[in-house]
């Protein structure tokens, strides 16, 4: 189903927030034909009595605002709350095979999944089943597949009760199969940040964010990913604090900002300048421009008799910052420039404002995580924080902004692959029965295995696995080869088009709905970017009145599919989930002893956190200083005709969600197949602006790999450097290009090649 729409590109840029954003939501309420009680549960969001966004992980204060959401969150809850239902009777007319020429855009504006669905290959279509004989279908395929080929994946949506079953169902099957969306994007964290300062989580809480005075931003971008961290942002600049930002685009939310939340503002139009400082690095290049930074600050000190980095510190709390100095020394500015793009000049003024901070945070985003050399990213901003004391103290700290809203908490609760996370001993006590042992497979693992015809079935608890994940041309080939394909959804996806040799839609509630049980209507929890946890109430009336929670989907799926064991009470867990979280606090007492009356509290609890404690938790006992052995978080070497790519979320999509084709930040309407390309890069490779061009992947492995299509824009961005959107250019991300550690793909960080 084309349809065309009119692309227009280079228009004028406006501030993060301001009218934009109101006419955001009011065309999105047009759009997403809500209805007017949308409005309601728009106003009770991120507050004590109501839900939790289902957007991102971005901290809920105690504090709140009056209209406490952004945005994109509120474009979350309006697409959630859609008067839009893709009922069976779609499928009357529209074939699976049919729908595959249809935009991610049209596929969400089917609407809601009203009913559970069953994969009819004859007619090449989903026909509607019962709940009973889906679950008997589904556990009866599962019983008889081998163990360790069924993947059971989450996508950072469900609340802990639901995954704390969902992976004690994965284990009680028999693996720990259990990737999570988390493996694309912050996993980088949770290894790379974990290895340096032995928490997997960062370190700031809300209450710094009010005392730093200082903000470096590399490769995050709160104006489009977490709008909420404007406000803060923007008392922060109030109060004379500074932010430098690294990143190759220059983003507006990163440059300016209109409080949508403040009537003077709003009607004054009187614009927050974000950045005091903005560099637009090449891709890839952050260790370099760490280096130069480190550098600067060393340098400082040996001229001012040691009293710009705080040698106690170091020496009570590090280990390897002599070998690091050597290396800082070693390394020289002209090396460092040739990197990065920037100048020594540029990155000594960054250093100076580092310097002159009492107190430090250092966010971080994709631009950092999404690298083959992403953890070396991630400790290269550690160490240097670490090198004025800037972890582990009040408005200091290292704060990795999350994706999903409970993609932090998922992983809390056990929804891990690596069996060393998770306590066995207490499961197995718990639940008697004998924990698998042996590490499952991480996302990119699950598409290698596909590649290799080694993975039988997947079981995704939300997301949109075959779009988001990276060389999806080639996954979507094999795919379909499994012999079980389920998904727990509230929305039709591309994932939902390539089903396996049996294959179910099984259609949840959203948070935001009432969620009734045997002991009424059920509260979840989830945890935020800063490591609290929350009550989460849904008021509004189902979709449809056979959706189901995802936690009633889990036992269903566990009841059918597992041997009875008297200790596994499903039906019990369902009635009540005060249970769950009483079996959470059993398994994790550190963090989550007195679950259900700590949540009571406003603003939610916080977990602990022993790095911010100044407690170590790596084998030194101490926190590490890293040893890039590269000045760049890249696979390839520079060459003629080669670019690295980044690709990057508009202002108008939630990952695979696309909401729409506005991405006014960036200037950029109608249409998201497009590369953004230097001007003079443009020029000498002898095209014009508003040209088609195609992208070809340029990987050293042999496989071919393009994207047709795309209208060259001509943008501000680093020569070497472009850019496109992310899902549409994911068929050029090779599954083999991921971070060392942590295997998050590199979708900041691959060699194309441009062909007309
Ligand atoms: N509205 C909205 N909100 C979201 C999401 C969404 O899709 N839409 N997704 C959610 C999820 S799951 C996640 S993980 C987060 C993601 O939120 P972010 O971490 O902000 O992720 P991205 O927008 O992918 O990329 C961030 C920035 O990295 C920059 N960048 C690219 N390459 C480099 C580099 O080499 N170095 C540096 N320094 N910067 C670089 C890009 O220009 C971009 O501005 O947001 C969450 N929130
Ligand atoms: N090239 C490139 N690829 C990327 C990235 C990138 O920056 N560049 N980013 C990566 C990142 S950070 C991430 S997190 C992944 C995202 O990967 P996923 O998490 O798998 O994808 P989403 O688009 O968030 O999933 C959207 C679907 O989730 C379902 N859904 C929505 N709400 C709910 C709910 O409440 N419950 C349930 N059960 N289902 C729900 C809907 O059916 C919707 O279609 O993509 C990764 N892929
Ligand atoms: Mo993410």
């Amino acid at each position: 189903m084309a349809v065309e729409r009119k692309s227009q590109v280079n228009l004028p840029k406006p501030p993060a927030g301001g009218w934009g954003s109101v006419e955001g939501i009011v065309h999105i309420y047009g759009e997403s034909w809500a209805t007017p009680a949308a409005l309601e549960t728009l106003a009770r969001l991120n507050k004590p009595g109501g839900s939790m966004c289902t957007s991102c992980a971005w901290p809920k204060p105690v504090n709140y605002h009056p209209f406490e959401f952004c945005e994109n969150g509120a474009k979350a809850i309006l697409w959630d709350t859609t008067s839009a239902r893709c009922t069976p009777r779609f499928w009357k007319s529209h074939t699976v095979t049919e729908l595959r020429s249809w935009s991610d855009h049209q596929l969400e504006k089917t609407g809601r999944l009203t009913a559970p669905l069953r994969y009819d290959r004859e007619q090449d279509r989903y026909v509607e089943v019962s709940w009973d004989e889906a679950y008997s279908a589904i556990g009866q395929t599962l019983h008889r597949l081998p163990r360790e080929q069924v993947v059971f994946y989450a996508s950072g949506h469900a609340g802990l009760e639901a995954s704390y079953l969902y992976a004690l169902l994965a284990r009680v099957y028999g693996n720990n199969n259990l990737p999570q969306s988390s493996n694309m994007c912050h996993e980088t964290t949770s290894v790379g940040l974990k290895r340096v300062i032995g928490s997997p989580v960062g370190t700031v809480i809300w209450e710094d964010l009010a005392e730093a005075d200082c903000f470096f931003f590399f490769g995050q971008n709160p104006g489009v990913n977490s709008p909420r961290f404007l406000h803060p942002l923007k008392d922060a600049k109030k109060r004379g604090a500074k932010v430098i930002t690294f990143n190759p685009v220059r983003e507006q939310g990163l440059v300016a900002f209109v409080d949508p939340s403040s009537v003077s503002d709003m009607l004054s139009g009187h614009e927050t300048q974000i950045s005091d400082q903005y560099h637009q690095l090449r891709a890839g290049s952050d260790i370099a421009a760490l280096t130069g930074l480190c550098k600067a600050v060393l340098e400082a000190d040996e001229t001012q008799g040691g009293t710009v980095i705080d040698h106690a510190f170091l020496a009570e709390h590090t280990h390897g910052f002599e070998d690091f100095f050597d290396f800082l020394r070693a390394t020289s500015w002209a090396t460092i420039c040739a990197e990065t793009g920037l100048s020594e000049d540029a990155l000594r003024a960054a250093a100076a404002v580092y310097m002159a901070a009492e107190r430090v945070i250092g966010v971080y985003g994709m631009g950092l995580t999404q690298q083959v050399h992403g953890s070396t990213n991630v400790g290269m901003l550690v160490n240097f924080l670490l090198l004025r004391g800037n972890i582990g103290r009040p408005g200091a700290g290292c704060c990795p902004v999350r994706g999903h809203s409970n993609v932090q908490g998922q992983r809390t609760v056990g929804i891990a692959e690596k069996a060393a996370l998770v306590p066995m001993d207490k499961l197995r006590a718990l639940f008697d029965f004998e924990p698998p042992q042996k590490d499952g497979m991480h996302i990119v693992e699950v598409g290698e295995a596909l590649l290799r015809g080694e993975v039988a079935a997947t079981i995704s608890l939300g997301g949109n696995l075959l779009r988001a994940m990276p060389d999806i041309a080639r996954l979507q080939e094999v795919w379909p080869q499994q012999q079980l394909t389920v998904t727990v959804s509230t929305k039709l996806n591309r994932s939902h088009l390539y089903p396996g040799k049996a294959s179910y839609i099984l259609p949840c509630l959203s948070r935001v709905e009432i969620d009734e049980q045997a002991t009424g209507n059920q509260t979840v929890t989830i945890e935020d970017s800063f490591s609290m946890i929350h009550p989460s109430i849904g008021h509004r009336e189902p979709a449809s009145p056979q959706l189901r929670s995802e936690l009633a989907i889990v036992a269903g799926i566990a009841k059918a599919t597992l041997d009875p064991n008297p200790k596994l009470c499903w039906d019990d867990w369902q009635a009540d989930y005060g249970q769950v979280r009483d079996l959470i606090a059993a398994t994790y007492p550190e963090d989550f002893h007195d679950f259900n009356a700590r949540i009571q509290k406003p603003g939610g609890f916080w977990r602990v956190n022993a790095a911010r404690e100044r407690v170590w938790k790596t084998p030194s006992g101490k926190a590490e200083f890293t040893l890039p052995e590269r000045l760049n978080a890249l696979d390839f070497a520079d060459a003629p005709g080669r670019y690295r790519l980044i690709t990057l979320r508009s202002n108008d999509q939630f990952n695979t969600t696309v909401y729409g084709y506005s991405d006014r930040f960036r200037g950029i309407e109608g249409t998201r197949d497009v590369l953004l390309m230097n001007a003079a890069d443009i020029a000498d490779a002898g095209l014009r602006p508003g040209q088609k061009v195609s992208l070809l992947g340029d990987a050293a492995d042999e496989v071919e790999r393009r994207v047709d299509g795309l209208e060259l824009v001509s943008f501000e961005i680093p020569r070497g450097t472009v850019a496109g959107y992310y899902p549409e250019l994911n068929p050029l991300i090779p599954i083999s290009e991921h971070d060392k550690l942590s295997k998050t793909p590199a979708s900041k960080g691959i060699a194309v090649r441009l062909a007309c």
